[in-house]
């Protein structure tokens, strides 16, 4: 016998339980390889995936194209002053860097600066810090820029918002008064609720101090602008659900001051009193939409058009991103709209572009609108996981 070879005699029973053993193990190691093979196929098929943006129908003399892929979830956006695009999410728990490097308008890196918050669907850059927007605290990154692969622990800014998910995730913006914007939704589809911070908007300093009340009767706004010429805020606002396919509208909304209400839960759109509450006040003791937009649209971002890129007939108008009704029988949004102003009054109400619905189906959602120094629109989208730019060629 060769030195070191150990001779085993096995019966025939320690044979088959080998044998099965064996083939248990091969059995599992199959499995496993095949399921960790098919998650491969579908992170290449997703990252080579290509989203049918020839059916998005534009103006003449505008085009979309993929800014940024691959940016799962992908919900409010916030640029820096270098060029930084800050994406906050929802379901995903995660906050994003996005950097254009060569500035081609594509992006070339993502990374992810946080993980595992609270529907951290509210990012807004101010001073070289990124304010960061949980349900119910906000929570501040300082000195972002320089630390993007190993960001600082965030400061908690204020935590002294309520912790009920529902309408909880937050848009959040720093207005032209330097204070930080910082909406509470109705904790529910539609009830009225002691505790005053609900259905409201409110805002503080940048330091979490001075926290007030600056809009009430508001069911849930996730997109909101201050006009470039009258600094006076304006906001969309979600309508209630489970009153018919067409009942209430969606609204974009405008307070010129503090202190307005703006009819939630009482009164929907103009002069629709709510089945439950509507008897309780009437709908003019409050301040009606300036528009009112289609029926469970979701209405989201909006932005007032500041730059030069696009037509003069486009200069301080409102695009919103409609992200799509869910309570209807017929699905609508799903498309960016437009809202045209004269004389600080909302005056016409149209789609801008659409097709990501087809045949009833959505491949994307449109959440939020951002305007670029060059002038185009960055539109991120929260279902196909990324962000848009649409830019306008001014040569047709
Ligand atoms: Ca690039
Ligand atoms: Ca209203």
């Amino acid at each position: 016998m060769i030195e070191g070879m150990v001779s085993i005699q096995l019966s025939n029973g320690e044979i088959f339980k080998l044998t099965k053993q064996i083939s248990y193990k091969f059995i599992a190691f199959f499995f496993y390889t095949a399921i960790w093979m098919f998650m491969l196929f579908c992170q290449l098929a997703y990252a080579n995936k290509e989203l049918p943006l020839n059916k998005i129908k534009l103006p003449q003399g505008f085009e979309i194209n993929i800014f940024a892929a691959n940016v799962p979830n992908a919900r409010s956006m916030s640029l820096s002053p270098n060029g930084t695009l800050f994406v906050g999410t929802r379901k995903a728990g995660n906050v994003y860097a996005i950097l254009d490097h060569n500035r081609d308008n594509i992006a070339d890196e993502a990374i992810t600066i946080a993980r595992g918050l609270n529907m951290p669907n509210g990012v807004a850059f101010s001073n070289g810090s990124l304010y960061v927007a949980e349900v119910n605290r906000i929570l501040r990154y300082d000195n972002i820029e320089d630390h993007l692969k190993d960001p600082p622990e965030p400061v908690v800014v204020n935590d002294n918002f309520p912790k009920y998910r529902g309408h909880g995730w937050k848009f959040i913006r720093f207005g032209p008064d330097g204070m930080l914007y910082v909406p509470v939704g109705a904790p529910c589809n539609v009830c009225e609720r002691k505790d005053k911070r609900y259905a409201s908007i409110m805002r503080m300093n940048s330091d979490g101090t001075g926290l007030e009340i600056f809009a009430r009767g508001v069911r849930n706004t996730v997109g909101f602008d201050w006009d470039p010429d009258t600094k006076e805020l304006w906001f969309t606002d979600n309508g209630r659900d489970w009153m018919g396919d067409d009942l209430p509208p969606d609204e974009l909304n405008h307070a010129p001051e503090i202190g307005l209400h703006f009819g939630f839960p009482y009164c929907h759109g103009k002069n629709i009193a709510d089945p439950e509450f509507g008897k309780k006040h009437r709908c003019d003791e409050f301040t009606p939409p300036a528009m009112e937009l289609g029926p469970h649209v979701a209405s989201l971002g909006m932005r007032f058009y500041t730059a030069n890129m696009f037509p003069d007939k486009y200069r301080k108008q409102i695009f919103i991103a409609e992200h799509g009704s869910w309570n209807r029988s017929v699905p609508i949004g799903y498309r960016l709209t437009l809202v045209q102003l004269k004389h600080n009054r909302a005056v016409k109400y149209d789609v801008f572009a659409e097709g990501w619905l087809q045949n009833g189906k959505a491949w994307g959602r449109p959440v939020d609108i951002l305007i670029m120094p060059d002038g185009a629109l960055l539109v991120s989208d929260d279902h196909a996981g990324t962000i848009y730019r649409i830019s306008y060629k001014n040569n047709q």
